[in-house]
């Protein structure tokens, strides 16, 4: 078990090296993580997605381009693949499924994957549409599958306009279908106000409000 002073300095070390896209480094701190006993969970939100964050920052502020963006992603996936397994797994007696996608005209997959990884590891069967789905898909899925939840998220305050007519959609087929949203642009108040049933910050708290709103279902 590491001490919090070497977890800080291996997380540390995770944000750093996916932020210099050092692919072969951040694989090297994650198997160091994943023998000196650091919690997956801790070094995937509180490293490598943290990583992604600064990523997004140094974006913002003209210093990275799409180039370094795409290389940065690289390099946190490259760290998830060795922390994945690692993640505490857990298992239910009822299957709980949930279909996962990000909205239509928008391609930012790298945090839905994150909330992919998050729910794999908490037992759920997740149904990944991957990015840019057409707005009918989900309900067409829904209707396949018959999963509990529907999580959709849009990083862009251009493509979350398409979230009320997803909702809509799910609504007209499947009045008892829960939809938990995310992505940077949206917040509690602008996911109720499109009608959905749930919001959530991170992918470690997007299973948390999952489970939250199967239990008042
Ligand atoms: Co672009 N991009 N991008 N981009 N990109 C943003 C989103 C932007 C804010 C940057 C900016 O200009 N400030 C901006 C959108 C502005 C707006 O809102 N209108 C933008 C733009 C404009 C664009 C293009 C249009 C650029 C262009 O071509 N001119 C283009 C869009 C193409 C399209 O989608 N149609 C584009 C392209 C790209 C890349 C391909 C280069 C790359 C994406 C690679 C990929 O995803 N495969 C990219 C990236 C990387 C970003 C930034 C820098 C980082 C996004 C990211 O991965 N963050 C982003 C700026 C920023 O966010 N600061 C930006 C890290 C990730 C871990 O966090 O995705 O927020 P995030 O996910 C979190 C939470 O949000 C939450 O949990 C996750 C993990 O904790 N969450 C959920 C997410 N989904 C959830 C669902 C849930 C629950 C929680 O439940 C279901």
């Amino acid at each position: 078990m590491a001490s919090d002073e070497r977890t800080a300095e291996i997380l540390k070390g995770l944000h750093d090296s996916v932020v210099e896209y050092e692919e072969e480094k951040t694989v090297e701190i994650a198997n160091a993580a994943v023998e000196e006993g650091v919690d997956a969970f801790e070094a995937i939100m509180g490293g490598l997605a943290k990583g992604m964050e600064t990523v997004g920052d140094l974006y913002v502020r003209q210093e990275y381009f799409v180039p370094e963006l795409l290389l940065c992603a690289d390099a946190l996936y490259a760290g998830l693949e060795v922390l994945k397994p690692h993640l505490k797994a857990e298992s239910h007696a009822e299957p709980r499924k949930i279909i996962l996608g990000v909205v239509e005209g928008d391609i930012h997959d790298i945090g839905k994957n994150l909330v992919k990884v998050m729910f794999d590891a908490a037992g759920w069967q997740v149904i990944d549409l991957g990015a840019d789905v057409k707005i009918e898909r989900f309900a067409e899925e829904q209707k396949k599958c018959g999963a509990q939840v529907v999580g959709l998220s849009a990083l862009m305050t251009t493509s979350m306009l398409a979230i009320p007519r997803i909702i809509k959609t799910l609504r007209d087929a499947d009045t008892n279908v829960r939809v938990l949203v995310g992505g940077a642009p949206l917040n509690p108040d602008i996911a109720a106000s499109y009608g959905a049933d749930g919001y959530a910050d991170n992918a470690g708290e997007a299973v948390q409000q999952a489970v939250k709103l199967l239990d008042q279902a």
